[in-house]
């Protein structure tokens, strides 16, 4: 009892710094206590450490018992569920685990912070999914594959002799939300990232997370052996090429004894596999998982696949991993996006989920904001993953992963209001049931205020974005039409000569004088057909498919009759309007936020909004004025007048490197 007294006191009395506030604690601004809370608690550990500084550092309310369990109900509950109760002033913390009970207390801080009442509390946690990983896109040079948030957060010439204080703090945000595994680099893997000294630098971070329960992965590369190992192939059915893994694994583990797995990207966009000595993706993976299987780890075998020479790209990682159902190890995991093509705006489900009964899948989801407007737009996430889980229910899953949107910038995410989707990729990776609504309004609250005039319209913007940016960029089920390279702006038009067809944007909208969208009913590219028959039977048919999926799934002519009884060319028209205005609107209500918001903040998300502002129109301009081109109609009544003329918009050459403010450059003193 003394020792924990002492611990309390020594924590309370440490004077903690005071934090301007630019977007570095994320949705951890907690206040500090003045007076100590009693904190009682038997185990000594630095997981517990943890816990019992937080709740030292901000519980504001009475005691607190954490409490380690061992009896069935923890058991069922899982390494990392919980329970939490209030009765007689005493709020009593249960898991099976020192990291359920790490979940308890940011669960509890939570609660406080969103300003809810923790005076009558039973509640009962257990994640759906066992494995919450993010995966880093960051390259050994520091760069960020598809990252808007500035450099790598991993500063790999300092490591291992130096830490960086955001690692902990890193590790600290994930824990609060419930993340319990990174992918530290890039799926286009370095073959070093597997040499000793790497391997020690990734120890380092691996020992530093470990107590927020957090488990280490990396990308590799299949040809390491060859690269890395000097070996002549990589054939997985070779024996020295197993070995070499066997010995490379054994060598992980001795530095790393928790290390997750690995993360694989073979055969697809250049990148070696399997497929380059006559093998399939499961012999790959399991001389992979083979290697793994003595210590625990396991491989997360990508299946975003798809080559130029094939037919209707959607149909690929279907047609060439449904074959091998069954045939994967059960340390394998076959990691798949949750649409057919990339990360698009708005995507049907990938049919591959529900298509392997016998294989473990995950679903891949990107936080990051490659396809939707990098870190300068607004586009609350949370609706879009929950909108895959009513297609695909999650209970068939143990595992999500999501593409994140962290660097090194001083608010992590570069776009203050980007961190709700590191936030709601958490929360939903742990409960997917939870409401996109329930998620925005706890985020706000502790990232910005509880006050009920700033939560309610916040909320409401923070709702709608994900569909706006649809509606100004790609709506009725258009997809993949940016410009080439940089996947920002609009370039619908985009033509290069040489360039694989599957990368240019007329391959998907497949406009003509006809219509508009890209057949794939059992007339076309049938890929109707790799859904379920009944789903099938929907999508198939242009009179009852679903409006958001139509030029998805359909070539549909410009005068075709949609619900509202517009012609498919006014309704597009009007979804692009919509868009730009929709974005007016939050930029209108962020900036009748100012008195809820720091000065910092307010102005660097009014900064975004901005750029959102004019590149929605940007969007609308590009994509009808090209679109008119074939179509030869009139903008309905209600559509504003383009903006800029098609031979100017096609002139526009993004800076690619400099993605913080291009098309204000380009449309400079453009205004609504
Ligand atoms: O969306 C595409 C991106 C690539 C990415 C690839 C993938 C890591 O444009 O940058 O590469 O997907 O998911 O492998």
């Amino acid at each position: 009892m003394l020792k924990r007294i002492l611990l309390a006191l020594f924590i309370c009395t440490a004077a903690l710094p005071s934090h301007a506030e630019d977007g570095s604690r994320l949705w951890l601004r907690y206040d500090t206590v003045s007076v100590c809370p009693q904190i009682e608690n038997d185990v000594e550990s630095p997981t517990m450490r943890i816990a019992v500084n937080e709740l030292s550092t901000f519980w504001h309310g009475g005691k607190v018992s954490l409490q380690l369990m061992a009896d069935d109900k923890y058991y069922s509950l899982g390494k990392d569920g919980y329970t939490i109760t209030a009765k007689d002033n005493v709020i009593t913390l249960r898991s099976l685990s020192e990291t359920g009970l790490l979940y308890a207390v940011y669960h509890l801080l939570r609660l406080q912070a969103s300003g809810k009442d923790c005076s009558a509390l039973d509640i009962c946690e257990k994640p759906m999914n066992d494995i919450r990983i993010l995966n880093h896109w960051d390259n050994p040079d520091g760069t960020i594959e598809r990252g808007y948030a500035g450099r790598s957060l991993w500063k790999w010439d300092e490591l291992p002799a130096t830490l960086s204080p955001r690692y902990a703090e890193y590790a600290r945000a994930n824990a609060s939300i419930g993340i319990n595994g990174t992918v530290l680099n890039n799926v286009n893997a370095s073959p070093d990232v597997l040499s000793y000294d790497n391997l020690k630098k990734i120890k380092a971070l691996a020992d530093l997370f470990r107590p927020y329960g957090i488990k280490v992965y990396l990308s590799v590369n299949f040809a390491t052996p060859m690269k890395l190992g000097g070996l002549t192939t990589a054939d997985p059915l070779d024996k020295k090429v197993a070995d070499w893994w066997k010995m490379k694994v054994h060598e992980v583990y001795s530095l790393i004894p928790d290390f997750g797995g690995f993360l694989v990207k073979a055969n697809s966009e250049g990148q070696p596999g399997p497929c380059d000595y006559n093998r399939t993706h499961a012999e790959g993976a399991n001389m992979l998982a083979s290697a793994m299987k003595p210590y625990g780890g396991i491989v997360m075998w990508r299946a975003f696949v798809y080559s130029p020479t094939d037919d209707d790209r959607a149909k690929q990682a279907y047609l060439e991993f449904k074959p091998l159902d069954g045939k994967f190890l059960d340390n394998v995991i076959v990691q798949v996006k949750n649409g057919p093509i990339d990360f698009q705006p708005r995507e049907p489900y990938s049919p591959l989920f529900g298509a392997m009964p016998h294989t473990r899948l995950m679903v891949e989801f990107q936080v990051t904001q490659e396809y939707l407007g990098h870190s300068n737009h607004l586009a609350y996430l949370a609706p879009m993953w929950k909108e895959f889980y009513q297609y695909f229910p999650p209970s068939a899953m143990r595992a999500a992963a999501g593409v994140a949107n962290i660097g090194d910038d001083t608010n992590w995410c570069g776009n203050d209001l980007a961190q709700s989707n590191w936030y709601a990729f958490g929360r939903l990776a742990w409960n997917p049931a939870l409401t996109s609504q329930e998620i925005a309004e706890e985020w706000l609250a502790q990232t910005f205020t509880t006050d009920r005039r700033f939560l309610r319209p916040m909320t409401e913007v923070m709702l709608q974005s994900r569909e706006a940016v649809v509606d100004y960029m790609m709506p009725l089920g258009l997809h993949h039409i940016f410009a080439w390279g940089h996947h920002y702006g609009p370039e619908p038009w985009c033509e290069i000569e040489g360039a694989r067809p599957d990368w240019l944007p007329t391959y998907y909208h497949r406009a003509d004088i006809e219509g508009l969208g890209f057949d794939r009913t059992t007339e076309g590219s049938d890929a109707v057909s790799q859904y379920p028959d009944s789903l099938a039977a929907v999508l198939n048919n242009i009179d009852i498919c679903p409006e958001e999926f139509i030029l998805w799934f359909h070539h549909v002519p410009w005068k075709y009759e949609m619900k509202s009884g517009r012609t498919m060319w006014d309704e597009l028209c009007m979804h692009y309007q919509h868009g730009v205005d929709a974005v007016r609107s939050f930029r209108d209500t962020w900036t009748a936020m100012s008195p809820y918001v720091d000065a910092e903040r307010h102005a660097a998300v009014l900064h975004r909004f901005e750029i959102q502002a004019s590149d929605a129109v940007w969007w609308k301009d590009a994509c009808l004025e090209y679109f008119r081109t074939f179509s030869h109609m009139k903008y309905p009544k209600g559509v504003e007048k383009p903006h800029f003329s098609l031979k100017k918009l096609k002139k526009v050459n993004l800076p690619i490197d400099n993605y913080t403010c291009p098309s204000a450059e380009m449309l400079p003193g453009f205004k609504k």
